[in-house]
């Protein structure tokens, strides 16, 4: 069956749009065709403070993978552009983050599916809204938009002109 799944994708090392966009091609891929791409967006680090701004866009992609086979192949893509898993919230090369994936509820020990901080990030939620203003959150039961206009975080997101 195919879903709809939306993904961020994320990086603040190097050459950070090749990133993205060699990204974008291995999700073509090995996950399925891309439905809709926000624009990019220059975003002010969330977590840690020193480290080098982010590169951040949000896609939705269609996709037959289950959750499970989903994950592998990111985990596959992330590795396969130096991914090199150290400090929490530190710096990447490319972070490929599954938002949603359909209305799916998803929380076990390797994956929960609506990402558990969607709300509290601007830097996905820009993005979001712009692609998939409407759509509802599961959980939440909101729009991506009303999260946007009710989130608290500050980080500064700007349109990113190369
Ligand atoms: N990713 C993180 C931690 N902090 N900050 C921004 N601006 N963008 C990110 O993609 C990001 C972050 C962990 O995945
Ligand atoms: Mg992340
Ligand atoms: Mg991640």
């Amino acid at each position: 069956m195919q879903v709809i799944t939306v993904l961020s994708l994320g990086s603040n090392i190097g050459d950070r749009l090749n990133y993205l966009n060699l990204s974008k091609t291995a999700i073509y891929n090995l996950i399925g065709p891309i439905q809709f791409s926000s624009n990019i967006y220059e975003t002010e680090p969330w977590g840690i403070d020193n480290q080098d701004s982010y590169l951040n866009q949000v896609i939705s992609v269609l996709t037959i993978l289950t959750p499970n086979e989903l994950l592998e192949n990111i985990h596959q893509i992330e590795k396969d552009f130096g991914r090199i898993r150290e400090i929490h919230y530190g710096p990447r090369t490319i972070d490929i983050d599954i938002l949603y994936y359909g209305k799916r509820i998803i929380n076990n020990e390797n994956l929960i599916i609506p990402h558990p901080h969607i709300q509290k990030r601007r830097f996905i939620l820009v993005p979001l809204s712009e692609i998939l203003p409407q759509m509802h959150h599961p959980l939440l039961k909101k729009t991506n938009q009303k999260l946007l206009d009710d989130v608290k975080d500050d980080g500064k997101v700007t349109k990113w002109q190369p």
